[in-house]
C-alpha cells in the first residue's frame, strides 16, 4: 500500500479540530451517564445539567467578551443573535437561527439544525424525560443574566426526541437596567 500524502497545515488543523470537537462530545456524554447513576431521576439530571450550564454561562460571557470583537449590544434581540451567531460558534462550533418572536419581542427560540452534543446519542427508553442538551439552556439562561437580562429558557423541540431540530425557547422575564457605578455631582 502507498504511504498516505502529508497533510497539508489546514488539514492537521481540521484533523486536531475534529478529534477534540468528539473528545468533547464523549466527555458530556460521560457526564450525563454518570448522573443518571448517581441520580437516578431523569428529572433531578435535568436540573443538573441545567445549573451547570448557568454556571458555566456566567464565567464564559468575559471569555467570550475578550475573545470577540462584539460591543455592548443595545437589546434583547441583538443579544440574542450574538449569541447564536457568535457565541455558538465559538464555544459549540455552530451557529444557530433566531426565530419565532412574539409581538412584544420578548420571546423567541435559538434553532439548531446541527448539535455536536449529540453526535453518536441515542436515548435508550428509560430516559425519554432527559432533555440531554439541558446544559446549553443553562449556559444561555447564565450568559444572559450576566449582561443583565432575567431569563426563562426551555427546549421545545429535540432531535433525540424525533424532532427535525433544536428549538431553545428564550423568554426574557426582567432587564434589569445597569446603574452608572459614580455618583454625578
Ligand atoms: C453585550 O455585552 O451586550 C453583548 C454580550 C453578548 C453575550 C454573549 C455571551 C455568549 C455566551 C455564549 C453562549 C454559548 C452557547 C454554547
Amino acid at each position: 500500500m502507498a504511504p498516505a500524502a502529508p497533510k497539508s497545515g489546514d488539514a492537521i488543523f481540521a484533523s486536531v479540530d475534529r478529534v477534540n470537537a468528539e473528545l468533547f462530545t464523549l466527555t458530556y456524554g460521560a457526564i450525563v451517564r454518570q448522573l443518571l447513576t448517581d441520580l437516578e431521576e431523569v428529572e433531578e439530571v435535568n436540573k443538573q445539567l441545567d445549573q451547570m450550564g448557568y454556571n458555566m454561562g456566567v464565567r464564559l460571557v468575559d471569555e467570550f467578551l475578550a475573545k470577540s470583537n462584539v460591543t455592548r449590544c443595545v437589546d434583547f434581540r441583538e443579544t440574542t443573535e450574538v449569541i447564536a451567531k457568535v457565541g455558538f460558534k465559538m464555544f459549540l462550533g455552530v451557529t444557530a437561527s433566531v426565530t419565532n418572536w412574539d409581538s412584544e419581542g420578548t420571546t423567541c427560540s435559538l434553532i439548531l439544525e446541527d448539535n455536536p452534543l449529540v453526535d453518536f446519542v441515542e436515548l435508550p427508553d428509560n430516559c425519554q424525560g432527559l432533555h440531554y442538551c439541558n446544559i446549553l439552556s443553562g449556559v444561555v439562561r447564565g450568559a444572559l443574566e450576566m449582561v443583565s437580562m432575567k431569563t426563562e429558557v426551555a427546549w421545545l423541540r429535540d432531535m433525540l426526541r424525533g424532532d427535525d431540530v433544536f428549538e431553545l425557547q428564550v423568554k426574557l422575564l426582567k432587564q434589569v437596567p445597569e446603574e452608572y457605578p459614580y455618583k454625578d455631582d
